[in-house]
C-alpha cells in the first residue's frame, strides 16, 4: 500500500469530545470517525486493526475447540421474552417495529439465541459438551456512551456459550476459554490481569473479568501484590478494620447540631475522628426503600448492596423530598432509631461502639449509639467499597487499587437460560437433565482502545506487530531524490514479496510531516531511506526506540523480515 493512495485523513487538532489519548489518538491517525454518539465508522487503518483483532480472537477460539457461527444483529422480541430480558433490558435496548408492527431488537447479547439454537439442532447428549461463538455487532443505547470505542453504543463483541451435560463439564469448557483469553491478550499485547468479578443479571455461579490496568478504566480493582487476589471492586470482599472505640455501652444522648451535615462537619463539631460517625444513606429499591449504613469514612458499594436486597433495577438513592418523608427531618441528620424501613449494616458498623449517627430530627444528631440496644438492622454484611491499605481478604497484606479496562467477562451461567427455554437433554437412563451454561464475552472493538491507550506516546500510536494496521513503513525522505526514490521502492517490493504487510510513504511530502505521520499511525518499524541511499545506507528503526540504526538495505529488511515474524 502507498500513503499516496491511502485514504488515512490525518488531523492536526481533535473535536473537544475527544478526551482520552486513545480516543483522540484514534480520530488525529484517521482509524475513525464519530457517526453519533457512541456510532463510529472505521476508516481503512482503523479496519485493518479491527480485523487483525478479530482474526487473533478467532484463531485462539478455533484452537479452543469452539465452533464460529454468525447470529442475525436484528431479532425479534420473542427472542428475549421466554427469558423475561424483553423488559428487564429497559431503554438500554434498541427496539423497533417491522412493517407488519411486529417487535424486534437490534442485539444487545445472544444468550437466548444461542440456547434455543442448540435446542434446535443438538439431537443427542453424545454431542455435548459444545461451545459455540460469534464475531459480531452488539447494539446497546448506553445513557453515557463515552471514550469512542471504549463505550460505544454500538460495537463489536466476541460472545461464545458453552454447553455441558453437568457441572463438572462445565468447568472444563470455562477453563479451556480462560485459558484461550490469556492467550488473546498476550498476542494482542495487552497488559491484563484477570480478576473475580460479580456476575450482576447474568445469576450463575461466578465470573471473571480480563482488565487492562489504566487511569481510564471505568472498573475499579483491588488487588494483592503477596498473593495474586484480585477482584473487581463490585466483589472485594472487605475485612473489618478494627478500630478502638470507648469502652462500655455509654448512655445514648441527643446533641443539637444545628447546620452539622457532612462528616467533615461532624468531626469538627465533636471533635471526633470520622471513624466514630456512621451515616445512613436512604435508597429507593424497586418499588420500596431501604437505607443503608457505613463507617464514616468509608463508602457504600451499591453493587453489592444490590445483590444483597435482592432487587431487579439499580438502586437511586432517594432523593432530599422521601429522606424528609422516611426521617422526618432534612438531608444530613438521618439515623436508623425510628427509621421503619428495612437497615443494611456494613459489618464494621456492627463492631463500633458509642458511635454517633443522625437523630432523624434536623439540627439533632445522636451520640454514645449501640447497635442492637438502641437499633437492631435487618442485615448485617459486606457492604462497603474497598480501599487502598484494607488487609487483602486472603493474606491480610495491604490491598492495592487501580482502575481498569473491562476487555474480557467470562461467566459461568448454570441453568438460568437452558431452564428458561427448556434446553435439557435425556441421559442414557432416560432422565431429562438441564443443560449447564458458561458465556464468554469479549470487547473486540473495545481491544482496539485498549491497545491504543495502552501503548501511545507523546508523539502517537505505539501498536504492536500483531495489531498494526501495517507492520513496516518504507520513508523515502526525498522523492525527487532518484537514488532514494529507487531503492525505498526497491526495499519496499523486497519487503512485500517477503509477505511483511509493508506502506511506504511515497509522498511529496517534506520528511518532518511524513516522520510526524508515521509517528502518529503507530506502525511498529521503519526504514527511513534519506541521503545515504547513494552508499546504500538506510535507517532503520523501532517505533519504541528514539534511535536509529544504520544497515544495508539487504540488513533492513532481514531485521525487518525478522522482527516482524517473531512479534506476529
Ligand atoms: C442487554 C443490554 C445491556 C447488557 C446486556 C443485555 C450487559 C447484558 C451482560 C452480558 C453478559 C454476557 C454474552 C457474552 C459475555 C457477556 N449489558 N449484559 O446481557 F440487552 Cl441492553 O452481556 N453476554
Amino acid at each position: 500500500m502507498r500513503m499516496s493512495k491511502l485514504l488515512v485523513p490525518t488531523l492536526r487538532e481533535v473535536p473537544s469530545e475527544a478526551e482520552i489519548t486513545s480516543h483522540k489518538l484514534m480520530l488525529r491517525a484517521g482509524y475513525i470517525r464519530r457517526m453519533a454518539a457512541g456510532i463510529y465508522s472505521y476508516l481503512p487503518l482503523g479496519l485493518k486493526m479491527l480485523r487483525k483483532i478479530e482474526n487473533i480472537v478467532r484463531e485462539e477460539m478455533d484452537r479452543a475447540g469452539a465452533q464460529e457461527l454468525l447470529m442475525p444483529a436484528l431479532l425479534p422480541a420473542e427472542a428475549y421474552q421466554a427469558s423475561g430480558r424483553w423488559e428487564v433490558f429497559g431503554p438500554s435496548m434498541f427496539k423497533l417495529k417491522d412493517r407488519s408492527d411486529r417487535d424486534f431488537c437490534l442485539g444487545p447479547t445472544h444468550e437466548e439465541l444461542f440456547t434455543q439454537t442448540v435446542k434446535d439442532e443438538v439431537r443427542s447428549y453424545k454431542e455435548y459438551p459444545i461451545t459455540l461463538y460469534q464475531i459480531q455487532t452488539k447494539y446497546r443505547d448506553e445513557a453515557r456512551p463515552r471514550f469512542g470505542l471504549m463505550r460505544g453504543r454500538e460495537f463489536v463483541m466476541k460472545d461464545a456459550y458453552s454447553f455441558d451435560k453437568d457441572a463438572a463439564g462445565l468447568d472444563i469448557s470455562y477453563k479451556k476459554m480462560y485459558d484461550a483469553y490469556c492467550r488473546i491478550f498476550t498476542r494482542l499485547g495487552l497488559d491484563f490481569t484477570v480478576v473475580e468479578a460479580d456476575s450482576g443479571a447474568m445469576g450463575g455461579s461466578g465470573s471473571q473479568e480480563f482488565m487492562v490496568k489504566s487511569p481510564v478504566g471505568e472498573d475499579g480493582i483491588a488487588y494483592c501484590d503477596a498473593c495474586g487476589y484480585a477482584a473487581n471492586y463490585e466483589k472485594a470482599e472487605c475485612v473489618v478494620e478494627d478500630k478502638t472505640y470507648p469502652d462500655g455501652e455509654l448512655v445514648m444522648e441527643k446533641v443539637a447540631t444545628p447546620d452539622v451535615h457532612t462528616i467533615e462537619e461532624l468531626v469538627g463539631f465533636f471533635g471526633y475522628e470520622s471513624y466514630m460517625f456512621a451515616k445512613t444513606i436512604m435508597y429507593k429499591a424497586d418499588d420500596k426503600y431501604i437505607a443503608a449504613m457505613v463507617r464514616g469514612d468509608r463508602e457504600i458499594n451499591e453493587v453489592k448492596l444490590k445483590n444483597i436486597v435482592g432487587c431487579i433495577d439499580d438502586l437511586e438513592l432517594a432523593d432530599a423530598g422521601i429522606v424528609r418523608e422516611l426521617t422526618n427531618a432534612q438531608v444530613g441528620f438521618a439515623g436508623p432509631v425510628g427509621l421503619n424501613i428495612p437497615v443494611y449494616v456494613d459489618n464494621e458498623v456492627a463492631k463500633m461502639r458509642n458511635f454517633i449517627i443522625g437523630a432523624n430530627e434536623t439540627g439533632y444528631h445522636y451520640k454514645n449509639v449501640n447497635i442492637n440496644r438502641d437499633f437492631t438492622p435487618d442485615y448485617v454484611g459486606d457492604i462497603r467499597v474497598i480501599e487502598a491499605g484494607d488487609k487483602c481478604p486472603r493474606c491480610g497484606a495491604p490491598i492495592k487499587t487501580a482502575q481498569g479496562i473491562e476487555v474480557g467477562h467470562i461467566f459461568k451461567l448454570g441453568t438460568k437460560y437452558s431452564e428458561a427455554l427448556g434446553l435439557t437433554f435425556q441421559d442414557d437412563s432416560g432422565n431429562d437433565n438441564v443443560v449447564i451454561m458458561g458465556c464468554y464475552g469479549i470487547g473486540v472493538s473495545r481491544c482496539m482502545s485498549a491497545a491504543v491507550e495502552q501503548g501511545a506516546d507523546d508523539n502517537g500510536m505505539v501498536l504492536p506487530v500483531s495489531v498494526a494496521p501495517f507492520e513496516a513503513m518504507v520513508v523515502p525522505v526525498n522523492v525527487k531524490d532518484e537514488p532514494q526514490k529507487a531503492l525505498a521502492e526497491k526495499i519496499y517490493e523486497e519487503l512485500k514479496a517477503k509477505g511483511i504487510d509493508v506502506i511506504i510513504d511515497d509522498r511529496d511530502e517534506r520528511a518532518g510531516v511524513k516522520f510526524k505521520d508515521a509517528d502518529l499511525i503507530g506502525i511498529p518499524v521503519r526504514i527511513v531511506v534519506g541521503k545515504k541511499a547513494a552508499d546504500g545506507v538506510v535507517e532503520y528503526r523501532l517505533r519504541t526506540e528514539t534511535k536509529s540504526e544504520d544497515l544495508s538495505a539487504k540488513e533492513a529488511v532481514d531485521k525487518i523480515f525478522s522482527f516482524v515474524t517473531e512479534n506476529r
